[in-house]
Order: C-alpha cells, then sequence, then structure tokens
C-alpha cells in the first residue's frame, strides 16, 4: 500500500489551542516508520496551506474563525483530492475541522471513480451542526454534517463538489451530543452506534455489519479517528474529555477489523493536542491505532517504554 500523509495543523475549529501541534507530534511518534516497518510505501507530502481568507459574516454571532475554517476547508478538499488519486491519504490533524475538507475531498474522488463512498465517524461526538445550530460557534463541531450536504453552508464554506451521502455515515463511540444534532441525525438517516450500543453489543458485531455494507456496495471507506473516542483514561491529550469513551482494545479490534476488510482508503486522524498530553503517549497510541488499521497484528505489538 501506498500512504500519502497530509499535514493539517488547524487549530482554528477547536475551543482551545494546541492541535496546531499534532501533525508534529504523530511525527515524533514515529507514524512514518511505524508504517514503513509494516511494508508500505509512505509519502509525507508535509503541511497542507491555507487557502486566502474571504471576509464572511454569518447571524450566528457564536461563530468563531469562519473565514479561517472555510479557507483551510478549500485547501484541504483539494489536498485530499490530489492525494487520493494514487495512494491511501493520512490526514494529521489539527481540530476535527480538518475534516470538512478532508471529507468533501475523498467524496469527489469517489464520485469521479463511480464509487459509493462509506464514512467511519469514531468520536464521542457527531459533529453534526449546521453553522445555523451550533451553540458553543467551535467549528470542530460541525464537518460532518457540511460534507453530508445538510443546508445552511451554502455561501460560507465552499460548494460541495460531492456530498457524502447520509445512510453511508456510521457514528461510533457517542457519548455527548447536543439535541440539534439528535434530531437532524435521525432526520438525515445516519446510522448511530452510541456507547450504550457498544457496552451491550460489544464493538465486533456493530463493526462486523458495518463492513458487510460496505463491501456489499464495492465502497470506498473514510475513517475519521477523533482522540476522544479513546476513553480520556488513556488519551489525556483532548481538549475535551468526555469520560466513558472506547477502551484501549475496543480502539484496536475496530482498527484490525478494519484492517483485515480491506476496505479502508482514507484516514484522519484529528484532535491531538500534544499541550495536552503526558509523555507522549495519547500520540503513541494513536500512532499504534494506525499501524493496526494497516496490518500490525496483536502478536507483532514491541514492547514500549514512556
Ligand atoms: N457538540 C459540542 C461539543 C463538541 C463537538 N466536538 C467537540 N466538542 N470536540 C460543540 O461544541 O459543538
Ligand atoms: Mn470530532
Ligand atoms: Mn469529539
Amino acid at each position: 500500500m501506498r500512504c500519502r500523509i497530509v499535514g493539517a495543523p488547524v487549530e482554528d475549529g477547536a475551543g482551545r489551542m494546541g492541535c496546531e501541534m499534532g501533525p508534529s507530534a504523530l511525527r515524533t511518534a514515529g507514524l512514518v516508520a511505524a508504517l514503513r516497518a509494516l511494508g508500505h510505501e509512505v509519502v509525507d507530502m508535509g503541511p497542507a496551506r491555507r487557502a486566502r481568507l474571504r471576509a464572511l459574516r454569518h447571524a450566528n454571532a457564536a461563530l468563531k474563525a469562519l473565514p479561517e475554517v472555510a479557507a483551510w476547508t478549500e485547501a484541504l478538499r483539494e489536498a485530499a483530492y490530489q492525494a487520493s488519486a494514487d495512494a491511501m491519504p493520512i490526514f494529521l490533524g489539527g481540530d476535527h475541522s480538518i475534516s470538512a475538507g478532508t471529507l468533501s475531498g475523498v467524496a469527489r474522488r469517489a464520485a469521479e471513480n463511480g464509487r459509493p463512498l462509506f464514512v467511519l465517524w469514531l468520536d464521542a461526538h457527531p459533529d453534526f451542526h449546521t453553522l445555523d445550530t451550533t451553540v458553543s460557534g467551535n467549528l470542530h463541531g460541525v464537518p460532518l454534517a457540511y460534507a453530508s450536504g445538510q443546508p445552511g453552508f451554502e455561501g460560507y464554506f465552499p460548494d460541495l463538489p460531492a456530498r457524502v451521502e447520509p445512510t453511508r455515515i456510521c457514528t461510533f463511540g457517542l457519548r455527548s451530543v447536543d439535541p440539534a444534532e439528535r434530531s437532524a441525525l435521525t432526520a438525515a438517516g445516519v446510522t448511530v452506534h452510541d456507547m450504550r450500543a457498544i457496552d451491550e453489543h460489544g464493538a465486533a458485531p456493530l463493526m462486523r455489519d458495518f463492513i458487510a455494507r460496505v463491501a456489499a456496495a464495492d465502497g470506498l471507506l473514510h475513517v475519521s479517528l477523533d482522540v476522544d473516542f479513546l476513553d480520556p483514561g488513556i488519551a489525556p491529550a483532548v481538549g475535551t474529555m468526555v469520560p466513558g469513551g472506547a477502551t484501549f482494545r475496543e480502539a484496536h479490534l475496530v482498527m484490525e477489523m478494519l484492517s483485515d476488510s480491506g476496505l479502508v482508503t482514507s484516514l484522519d486522524l484529528v484532535e491531538l493536542n500534544p499541550f495536552l498530553d503526558e509523555r507522549g503517549r495519547t500520540a503513541t497510541l494513536l500512532v499504534d491505532l494506525t499501524a493496526s488499521l494497516l496490518g500490525r497484528r496483536i502478536m507483532d505489538r514491541p514492547t514500549r517504554s514512556f
């Protein structure tokens, strides 16, 4: 497999600073070497560059950094479209607003190739606010709504070349959902496997069903991994700590099942805030999860010290 690493040092969409250092921390934690050790060709594209800012005014006074996030979306959409031509892009966030760009870029690629695009959204939050419904105004709360064509982004975010069909989205690990998001998710037909469902059924059968759907449709699969999918006890480097997240083994099992499926065509690693990390443990965990996604088996896990 050829992987293209694309840096997205963005923190404008988060409520606090630090995610800009995410790509550096993931590189320091050995992402490139880990993937090469698995036999993959890794091309590090370096950081993407933000597009030009446009003055934007919106009725929702809570919105923060709208021109910045819109400009990053434009740049990352292009970077994602290019990088997905001949490789599996791995986007290093950056806060989750980067997925507005990465998803719209890979969606355009999928549409041009005549393949349905599926999305696995591993996150405590659905990030399904629109510019009108967000209360915090932090734009890492909107990328999934934007990329799936929910209304209200026209004239602010770039026009969508192709939208992600909401019924092909599976959110996994949710445990913090705002009322406006809940009704929009239901109306749009997005699959929701919240933490309660994972507790009750286990991650494996839920993943197996979703993977079977993607395989049956001959789909492409974009995985978006927000650090807060993981329990804060194992992944402290995150701005918003939401208790009750995925365990170490639940998260690895998801990645191992995805690896076995051979279906994943693009990946986001987002919301790592290295300023809040403890001796690099969250960055290291993300590298190990990515290695599991790309073929590292449990019996191959080397001993690590922090
Ligand atoms: N839904 C809330 C909280 C949130 C979303 N994403 C994160 N936090 N990381 C919001 O601000 O929109
Ligand atoms: Mn998120
Ligand atoms: Mn989140």
